[in-house]
């Protein structure tokens, strides 16, 4: 089966009403999509950009083992397929897990999707990953699970997966040539030996490829994550989205390679060096003509939850569980009802979106990235100076597109020197290197002077309001003022 792809998908009620905004699909491809695929990506936060702005996710540490060897990851933390590396998760038992599930399941309604991503393998730990799925089906069904793989242990894992009604697994390929794989993966665990260089990179690969195939198959939807390592696969990686999208996957995420000495991992000790975000950004653009991609990654821990990019873990720990007193019952129903109205809510949104953020600049002007400071709910609801991220988006006569995220030092602490804040503000600003504007709810003296010095536009007009339409607001204004005609020289990168 080869699906058609798409980076907003639409509600069910809104069938072929996605905007040109805000969705990387055609129309065509739009109306194509089944209902029923339709139905298991508009809440899951990591297969669809906008349900993100909304839904939660959750992750449980019930999977400690691994089967292979990653020059990326240092087995004390998480593994580094799907997670920040340097990152330590609190190891649950199956029933633990399960308890936690149901905890904030009760108090944050909106999570809709749990997924077991670590901290090792989790097709490595049969037992623990499917008795925690074999629970929570039972338990929770209105809850999406979710799976993350290296793929070794894939296929013989299949018909498992789909017995516990797994709609969404997440396989890591970062190439398709035993050559590169050799330079990636020193070895892997096979039938109970170490095979090690290509020999056990040709494994991995071939069992990556076969179970992407039994998946989609079985109608599971596929996504593919791509570490983006420099000078190693880098330049293959456009090659992998090819072949897996042609094999029916139906995302592509290419995550930036995050290689710190003090991780203690190979590449850290050797000094392999991460993408810069344009590297990740144009790789991604090169990417997309074949494949739909995933541009809103957080990198989350194994133990992470909430909105991606939030962290709530620590109101969930084991004592403090034990501490609340939940009607789960009502709960339950209180869920459904959030859910629903959250539904109809971004119908209701993108319908009066369509209409608002349509482009009214001529084709071949240039392309403008925008900076956007946002808590959550797809509004512009954040203080420029509350910010640890920005959510980068291009606006361009073809509309309004998600792009990327770019982290940031938290700068206005409240307590913090004058000395430290000025070094982190400076860093905030670097961070936005490239934009041409950034958007906030609010933003103070000092920051508004420093980011016009750097050349970018800060904007506090557009508070509380929906991004995408703010966003066009700024285009159109930038068109209209004349300030579109010439694009300075240190911004070449916006026409990316
Ligand atoms: Fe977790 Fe992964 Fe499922 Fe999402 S995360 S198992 S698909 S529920 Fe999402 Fe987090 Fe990126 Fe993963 S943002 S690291 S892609
Ligand atoms: Fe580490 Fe994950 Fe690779 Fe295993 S698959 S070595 S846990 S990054």
């Amino acid at each position: 089966m080869d699906l058609p792809v798409l980076n907003n998908p639409p509600p069910a009620a809104t069938k072929g009403g996605c905007s040109a905004s805000s969705c990387g699909s055609t129309d065509d491809q739009v109306n194509q999509l089944p209902d029923s695929i339709r139905e298991k990506i508009q809440n899951h936060p990591c297969y669809s950009e906008d349900a993100h702005h909304y839904f939660a996710r959750m992750h449980v540490a019930v999977a400690p083992a691994c089967n292979i060897q990653c020059h990326y990851c240092n087995r004390k933390y998480d593994c580094a397929n799907e997670s920040r590396p340097g990152v330590v998760s609190e190891l649950l038992t199956p029933d633990q897990a399960v308890k936690k599930t149901m905890a904030v399941a009760a108090k944050i309604p909106q999570m809709t999707v749990l997924g077991i991503a670590g901290p090792g393998d989790p097709l490595a730990n049969p037992e623990r990953t499917f008795e925690t799925f074999r629970q929570l089906s039972k338990d929770a069904p209105d809850i999406k699970l979710c799976v993350s793989t290296n793929g070794l242990a894939l296929p013989e894992s299949v018909d498992e997966l789909a017995k516990h009604n797994i709609d969404h697994v997440t396989i890591t390929i970062n190439t398709v040539d035993a050559a590169i794989g050799a330079q990636i993966y020193p070895w892997i665990f096979w039938k109970n030996r170490r095979v090690k260089g290509r020999k056990g990179a040709q494994i991995l690969i071939d069992q990556q490829q076969k179970g992407l195939e039994m998946l989609v198959e079985r109608g599971i939807l596929v996504k593919v994550n791509s570490v983006m390592i420099p000078g190693i696969n880098d330049q293959h990686l456009a090659e992998v989205s090819r072949i897996v999208k042609a094999k029916g996957a139906f995302l592509h995420n290419v995550m930036p390679l995050i290689a710190e000495a003090e991780h203690g991992t190979f590449y850290g000790v050797m000094g392999q060096r991460g993408p810069t975000p344009d590297e990740l950004m144009d790789l991604q653009e090169a990417c997309s003509g074949d494949m739909n991609m995933m541009r809103h990654c957080r990198q989350c821990r194994a133990d992470a939850v909430g909105l991606l990019g939030e962290d709530r873990g620590s109101e969930f720990t084991l004592d403090k569980i034990d501490a609340m007193e939940i009607d789960y019952q009502s709960a339950m129903e209180m869920r459904k009802t959030v859910q629903e109205g959250i539904l109809a809510d971004m119908n209701e949104k993108r319908a009066a979106q369509a209409e608002k953020a349509k482009p009214k600049i001529p084709a071949g002007t240039r392309p403008v990235l925008i900076a956007v400071a946002t808590s959550g709910q797809n509004l512009i609801n954040q203080h420029f100076g509350h910010a640890k991220e920005f959510q980068i988006y291009q606006a361009s006569p073809e509309g309004v597109k998600f792009m990327s995220h770019r982290k940031t030092d938290q700068y206005c602490s409240g307590d913090s020197t004058c000395g430290e804040a000025e070094t982190a503000l400076a860093m905030t600003i670097r961070s936005l290197q490239g934009c041409e504007a950034v958007l906030c709810s609010k933003i103070g003296y000092e920051p508004w002077e420093m980011l016009e010095e750097a050349g970018i536009v800060p904007n506090g007009e557009h508070a509380m309001e929906r991004i995408e339409e703010a966003v066009m607001a700024v285009y159109l204004e930038m068109h209209q003022t004349g300030k579109l005609a010439e694009r300075p020289a240190e911004l070449s990168r916006a026409s990316a």
